[in-house]
């Protein structure tokens, strides 16, 4: 920090946490030490608040865990012993030995990231740059989202749906497959506006969340069930003859095929899959056929189920079928990133023009348990030799972690992890690198819930010797020779970058914080939708007509292993962390407790299960310490373990990621964590 700056200052940021908020912050500086973090009072969605989570964002930053100088290992992997090494010795030390394994394959090098940062630039700029011009394996990022994103490009030929803003003014909000008051906070302030106003809010959710019970009605579906629960509406929707037949005629592709299908789904037949009753199909109809305007708040927890993608393919057509888009307030919103579709450069940002002709293997950061353990073969390719992991902590987010975790502890892998803190993943590396936070350096964001850009400018200087993620691969790209021109951009000239500056106003980025893309307010009024015909798809190309597709694990599908593992286990974000980040700031932890289990009264007397007693919840995946909370917040036949605990804060040194499985979604090759059949016994 320079001299001549004012002592108190207020800077410009951007909540880079994984959250559809998207929060523009205001961080007040003095001499140099950020004192805290605020909502920015003029952006339209966070009106002034962060959540309690990221208000701590300064006790996470000026942590005394942090990691700030570069770490060699020490010990055994997963000891999590280091020694302190220079910069100069670890990355040169890193390039000679992902140099050596790129002579043979670069594709035996694997890059893992995800949304530690959602950031453009500490995200996926000079760090794509880098494994494209080296010709790493790519990694498809679909531990979170895709199903859904398939499925919104099947129906809307996007990720785009309704204004976050205008839910305050619905008369009906459905609230389906999101915990909103956890996950979505900005979003249920403007639901409780609309509430106050007179809107009925139903939660659709397996897990008497707390957004569920401050809903006027729940219905406690079973996982996985929300492709029938749609099919009965609609089956509802056409018998009662509450369609909009002329949106219908003119907006929407494929319908009268769904429609004989939906005519199988009776209420009767709907509530015996949903493990739900007739009338509450009934009731949920009329209401939704009933009122206007009608929105849905759909959210990624319904997706990550086998037939996720389906579920929400069906999901998305109820809006279509109903006409609910003609009002501002009506319609659906799963992720609204699709609107940044044509401001983003991510081409240049990311530059895949790096690969010239090579083409290497893709592999599903999904299925990494599988992957790291793999020898070579020729469908495989090489043997994964050298892992750079970014941004993600796979150790503990990853789906059957006891594999993950025996991978990371290969002895001949060379593990570099770029971080904040020795997270489980961290532990296990060859090199741990030290990593800026928010507060450190520039970034800037598009969002999965709003509509507008967010700046983030370094309020204090790098803590220690940390170094932003950026300069970390520029630092690589010099040792390895690459000697193009994008590898010496700037922070501030990749921030100038990642938008087209014709649809974004830097100016106004700059003085305000945030930039409110041009939009429409009812974006499909009249069709319009990004598919290539404008209409929406109930019948999309290669993929057919929608279904009700079971769970992978499921009494319905695999009897044989529901009689041996009868509950159902979901493992939905617990609110005082996000993923795998703040588990480790004492004050969030305490919130939480210990790693636990809510099961249902009556599921935990049949096995013996006193509230508070410390249980184990074991499948052939693997087996899981955490105490038993008796609650109403579970219903019967499925239990809820809420993640996600880094592994050495657990209880036996596991997390609930032990028991899930790599299986994917329908559609979208994403995990289906909410799809696991688990047995709960007193530990
Ligand atoms: N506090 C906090 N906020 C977060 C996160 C966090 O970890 N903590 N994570 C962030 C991230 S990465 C994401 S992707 C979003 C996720 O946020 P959401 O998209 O809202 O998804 P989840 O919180 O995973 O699940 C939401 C709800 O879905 C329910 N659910 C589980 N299975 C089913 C099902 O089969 N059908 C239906 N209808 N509901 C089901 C769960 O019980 C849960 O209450 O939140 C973000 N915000
Ligand atoms: N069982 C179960 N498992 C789940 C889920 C679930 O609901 N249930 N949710 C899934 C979902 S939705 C998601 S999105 C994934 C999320 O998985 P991840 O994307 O891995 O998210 P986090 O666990 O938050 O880990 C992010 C890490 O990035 C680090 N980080 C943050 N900023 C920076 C930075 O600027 N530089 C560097 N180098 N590091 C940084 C943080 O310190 C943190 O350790 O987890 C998935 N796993
Ligand atoms: S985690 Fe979400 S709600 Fe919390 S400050 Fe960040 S964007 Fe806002
Ligand atoms: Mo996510």
């Amino acid at each position: 920090m320079t001299s001549d700056l004012p002592a108190v200052r207020r800077v410009h940021a951007a909540c880079p946490h994984d959250c559809p908020d998207t929060c523009a912050m205001q961080v007040t500086v003095e001499r140099g030490r950020a004192l805290r973090v605020q909502g920015n009072p003029e952006h339209p969605t966070t009106a002034g608040v962060l959540c309690t989570k990221v208000s701590r964002y300064t006790e996470r930053s000026y942590h005394p865990g942090r990691v700030l100088r570069p770490l060699r290992r020490a010990g055994p992997k997963g000891s999590g012993r280091f020694v302190e090494v220079g910069w100069d010795e670890a990355l040169d030390a890193i390039a000679a030995r992902l140099g050596a394994i790129a002579a043979r394959d670069p594709q035996a090098i694997l890059p893992y990231s995800y949304a530690g940062t959602m950031g453009l630039v500490q995200g996926e700029s000079m760090a794509m740059r880098f494994f494209h011009r080296l010709g790493a394996s790519l990694l498809d990022r679909t531990i979170c989202s895709s199903a859904g994103g398939a499925a919104l490009a099947a129906t809307y030929g996007g990720k785009v749906g309704m204004h976050l803003e205008h839910f305050a003014e619905s008369r009906l909000i459905l609230i389906w497959g999101s915990n909103s008051i956890t996950s979505n906070l900005h979003f249920w302030t403007l639901a409780q506006q609309a509430k106050r106003a007179g809107a009925k809010l139903v939660c659709i959710d397996p897990r008497r969340s707390e957004t569920a019970e401050k809903c006027h009605q729940h219905i406690a579906l079973l996982p996985g069930t929300d492709g029938a629960l749609a099919l009965g509406l609609m089956h509802e929707l056409v018998v009662n003859d509450w369609l909009d037949p002329d949106y219908i005629e003119r907006h929407v592709e494929g319908w009268p095929a769904l429609r004989e299908r939906a005519l199988a789904w009776t209420p009767e037949r709907t509530a015996a899959v949903c493990g739900i009753t007739a009338g509450e199909v009934r009731g949920l109809a009329r209401d939704y056929g009933t009122t206007r305007p009608a929105a849905i708040r759909l959210n990624y927890g319904m997706q990550r189920v086998h037939g996720g993608g389906s579920a929400t393919r069906l999901a998305a057509l109820l809006p279509c079928l109903v006409g609910a888009w003609r009002d501002p307030a009506g319609g659906l919103l799963l992720s609204s990133s699709g609107w940044f579709r044509d401001a983003r450069n991510d081409a240049w940002l990311q530059r895949p023009d790096l690969l010239g002709e090579r083409r290497p293997r893709t592999l599903n950061m999904v299925s990494i348990g599988d992957d790291l353990l793999r020898e070579a073969s020729p469908g495989f390719g090489p043997k994964i030799e050298a892992l750079v992991v970014y941004n993600s902590n796979p150790v503990a987010v990853a789906p059957e972690s006891r594999k993950v975790a025996a991978g990371f502890a290969r002895e001949d892998l060379f593990t570099v992890v770029l971080e904040h803190f020795l997270t489980d993943s961290a532990d296990h590396a060859d090199y741990v690198l030290p990593a800026t936070t928010q507060l450190e350096h520039w970034d800037i964001h598009s969002s999965y819930g709003h509509t507008s850009v967010v700046l983030n400018e370094p309020a204090i200087a790098p803590l220690g010797q940390a170094r932003p993620n950026t300069e970390i691969f520029r630092g690589l790209a010099a040792r390895m020779g690459f000697a193009e021109a994008c590898f010496a951009d700037s922070d501030e000239t990749l921030v100038r970058g990642a938008f087209r500056p014709d649809i974004v106003d830097y100016e106004v980025l700059q003085r305000q914080g945030w930039f409110q893309l041009a939009r429409a307010e009812a974006p499909f009024a009249d069709g319009g939708f990004f598919t290539p015909s404008g209409k929406a798809r109930a019948d999309a190309p290669g993929l057919g007509l929608p279904d009700h597709v079971p769970n992978h694990e499921s009494a319905a599908s695999a009897p044989a292993l529901a009689a041996r593992y009868p509950l159902a286990m979901i493992s939905p974000p617990a609110r005082n962390f996000l993923n795998s980040s703040f588990v480790n700031v004492d004050s969030l932890r305490a919130s939480e407790g210990e790693p636990k289990l809510e099961i249902h009264p009556e599921d935990a007397a049949a096995r013996g299960i006193a509230d508070g007693a410390p249980v184990r919840v074991f499948n052939d995946r693997g087996s899981y310490l955490c105490k038993a909370e008796l609650s109403p917040r579970a219903r019967r036949g499925v239990v809820n373990g809420l993640g996600v605990w880094w592994r050495k804060f657990g209880l036996g040194g596991t997390n609930v990621n032990e028991l899930t499985h790599q299986r994917l979604t329908d559609i979208g090759r994403a995990p289906s964590f909410y799809d696991c059949l688990v047995e709960v016994s007193p530990a």
